[in-house]
């Protein structure tokens, strides 16, 4: 996408509604210096990213205040930047030194970073981290509070601020609120070892949308979820969402990616052609050479790429004096372990240069600050390599960064399988930077490698990041927050805070009262057959018929409903709305006989692919077939989808497929469902009831879709096509009160 194209892309989505950035960096830092205030641009691949999303879309960038002159620069907390070219407005926020140390180089990043990075032996964890952590993503939220109106999307960033979304929740529940996780998101069986994972993936469920780089790190998110929170987490995995306390979350990979327009046009200019000449006479490189760009970080594993670089000139001998390493290694996080790491990098290149220097030439360059970008881009336009060696990394932008300069389709891109980019740039040579021989060989390769191979893999890698540029990355999201935004705006409601309409709205009204059974009536359970209905509940719907036509509707056959609800002279719905017991007798029972043997065929079929799963639970219907998976582990999930569609695909023309909440619903497309049902009851046996339908999957947004505005469709968890929620299915009782309330009639004084 263009630069262009995206402005108009803005323009036509964006332009009335107002975009709030959180990050706990911020994008233009002011110092104090001899020579007066100077503002600096931080390396890192956030702040660059961001930037370029706000320089078009305008709006309020929240963000610590982290220069020492950046108090003085603000008025009212604010300053407008870019610095001369002003286009949005950076909101500071303003820490103590005992914020800083504890929620940022403590929580943050002896914490979360290296655990969400796996590298566990640097977890270090004291109670003052957290605390302060709690504190400091209390003080974001109060400032992005200040800013927001009912049309605004906060867009919060990674793992600095994940209570920021459920400390906003609180105050504003109407709210859009987005996060980008740009780290990795590591499996249970590594994120486990968090003091806190549960609130830490709360926070982060406040959230309507998370976005991940790659899909592998979602998956990962919702094992979490689903080893932590258990049934108190409804996952739809088909939809990838998450409903928790009747509020759902979607999660999408977004993989981010640069400015590609920008780093290729620049390299082809001809200054940059003479900064690679002047590159060159100062450090006299003649032959070959390789880049790394990184933050001087250990996740980028700077000596997993020098031991490699080592092996290389003790294997390949005729490499040396040919071939020189230029490493820019920015410093970061200037604090422990990061001093100790950049010691140990410092070492081990003296080491490598003592060895194998000669008179002229030394194996390593090494830049230990920050280069401007015009020259970053001669470098990446120079190297014959360049050579990305993290032991994990939620994307890589230098990866993106050096392909969009290799405009003349040379240059070998060694990528670790371990960065998120791995899954796109596909033309890499990928590396497992633990594997040093090989990544040693990959160097040897790299450099041996004939032109019109460089050729083939460089044009596939450009093609792929010119398509995926970071202005793509950024409407993709945009457009998934509008979405999920349009689908909130949608009437669907909290109940319980509009007692007083409800009440108004069915005063004076006889009610046909239909409620699902399962995840409405009775909890969601294991397996299906121990699907009971509560005393309590049970006690209340004795007393409710008395008063309200009740329809108990479900998926089950009707006399196993019947049975285990267990009140007579009421209606029951059975099958998804294939059979209806009317109070007296059974007065639709569609069974189609053809349809049956199909449904055979596929129970069948499906049993026979499925050997390997035993924990996938058949459920024969009669007329229809439930497949349940609640009891899959989440890894043999992917294996299940696969064997399902697969067999799916050749009945598609005669049975209807729905998704529920871990289970799959197939049904003959002719047979009735909960609206035909719906339909029928109006028609036959009530038809000047007033009709409220209380259930909570997607069987039931067909009994929602025709009672839209006749009626009052009420759902579990928020469903788009429902007017009222409750927040889970412990609230059924609560509602069940109030409409025996409603309707038990005042006794005279
Ligand atoms: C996180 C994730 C994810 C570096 N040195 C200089 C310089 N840089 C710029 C590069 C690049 C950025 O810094 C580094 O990009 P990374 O992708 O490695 O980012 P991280 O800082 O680790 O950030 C990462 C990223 O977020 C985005 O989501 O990709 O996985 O860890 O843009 O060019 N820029 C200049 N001079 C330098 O010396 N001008």
């Amino acid at each position: 996408m263009t630069l262009n194209r995206f402005s108009a892309y803005i323009k036509k989505n964006l332009s009335s509604r107002r975009l709030v950035i959180v990050s706990s960096r911020e994008p233009y830092v002011h110092k104090q210096t001899k020579s007066g205030i100077k503002v600096e641009v931080p390396a890192g691949g956030l702040t660059s990213a961001m930037d370029d999303v706000l320089k078009l879309t305008g709006g309020i960038w929240v963000a610590w205040g982290s220069g020492s002159a950046d108090k003085e620069t603000v008025t009212d907390d604010r300053v407008l930047v870019p610095p001369g070219d002003p286009a949005y407005t950076l909101k500071r926020v303003w820490l103590s030194s005992t914020e800083v140390n504890n929620y940022y180089h403590g929580y943050s990043n002896q914490v979360l970073w290296p655990l969400c990075h796996m590298a566990l032996d640097r977890v270090y964890y004291r109670k003052k981290f957290w605390d302060n952590y709690i504190k400091v993503n209390r003080i974001f939220a109060r400032s992005v509070l200040e800013e927001v109106n009912h049309d605004t999307i906060v867009w919060i960033h990674d793992y600095q601020l994940c209570l920021v979304p459920k400390f906003i929740r609180e105050r504003k529940s109407g709210l859009t609120l987005a996060h980008f996780w740009h780290i990795p998101w590591p499996n249970w069986g590594v994120f486990r070892v968090h003091p806190q994972p549960r609130k830490i993936i709360e926070g982060l469920l406040s959230n309507d949308l998370i976005g991940f780089q790659i899909p592998f790190f979602a998956k990962n998110f919702l094992e979490c979820i689903h080893e932590c929170f258990g049934t108190d987490a409804e996952i739809d995995y088909k939809h990838s969402t998450v409903t928790y306390r009747g509020h759902t979350t979607t999660l999408h990979a977004f993989p981010i990616s640069i400015d590609y327009e920008k780093f290729n046009s620049t390299a082809v200019l001809k200054k940059t052609d003479s900064a690679i000449k002047n590159i060159k006479n100062r450090y006299k490189i003649v032959g070959h050479t390789g880049i790394g760009v990184d933050r001087l970080e250990y996740t980028k594993a700077l000596l997993k790429r020098l031991q490699a670089i080592e092996l290389f000139f003790e294997k390949y001998e005729r490499f040396i004096g040919r071939f020189t390493f230029i490493q820019i290694a920015v410093p970061t996080r200037t604090k422990e372990p990061y001093l100790s790491y950049k010691k140990s990098v410092e070492a081990l290149i003296g080491k490598i240069n003592e060895k194998f220097s000669t008179g002229y030439w030394s194996p390593i360059i090494y830049i230990d600050k920050k280069v401007e970008q015009k020259d970053l881009i001669a470098y990446y336009k120079m190297a014959d390599v360049g050579i990305i060696s993290s032991i994990n990394d939620g994307m890589n932008l230098v990866a993106k960064e050096y392909v969009a300069c290799r405009s003349d389709e040379q240059g070998v891109l060694i990528l670790s399988e371990l960065a998120g980019a791995a899954e796109e740039l596909e033309g890499a040579i990928l590396v497992n930077p633990y594997n040093i021989e090989d990544f040693a060989q990959s160097i040897q390769k790299a450099l041996n490698m004939a032109d019109t191979e460089k050729a083939l893999r460089m044009e596939h890698m450009r093609r792929q990041v010119s398509e995926n540029d970071i202005y793509k990355w950024i409407a993709d999201i945009l457009k998934s927050m509008t979405q999920v935004s349009k689908q909130k705006q949608k009437k669907c409601r909290y109940l319980f805070d509009h007692i007083e309409n409800i009440q108004n709205n069915l005063a004076g009204k006889s009610l046909l009262l239909c409620l699902d059974y399962v995840g409405t009536l009775s909890p969601i359970v294991a397996t299906p057959d121990i699907a009971y209905l509560g005393a309590d509940v049970q006690a209340l719907l004795l007393q409710l018929k008395k008063v309200v036509r009740l329809a108990i509707v479900s998926g089950r056959q009707i006399e196993d409903i019947k049975g285990l609800v267990g009140i007579k002279d009421i209606i029951y719905v059975g099958n998804h709305g294939a059979e209806i017991w009317d109070g007296e007798k059974i007065a639709v029972s569609q069974h189609l006989s053809a349809d049956k043997l199909l449904l055979n065929e596929f129970q069948i079929r499906l049993q026979n692919a499925l050997c390997g799963l035993p924990q996938i639970l058949i459920e024969d219907k009669g007329a229809t077939l439930s497949v349940h998976f609640r009891n899959l582990k989440i890894r043999e999930l992917a294996a299940f989808l696969i064997v399902f569609e697969e067999t799916a695909k050749d009945f598609k023309d005669v049975f209807r497929i729905t998704s529920g909440k871990k289970v799959f619903e197939v049904r003959p497309k002719e047979l009735w469902n909960k609206g035909d049902a719906i339909n029928w009851m109006r028609k036959k046996i009530a038809p000047d009831d007033y009709i409220i339908y209380v259930g909570d999957d997607t069987t039931d947004e067909d009994a929602f879709g025709v009672i839209k505005s006749t009626g009052m469709p009420i759902s579990i968890g928020c469903m788009p096509e429902a007017d009222y929620y409750l927040k889970s299915q412990g609230e059924i009782k609560a509602f069940l009160e109030l409409i025996l309330l409603i309707n038990t009639p005042v006794p005279l004084p």
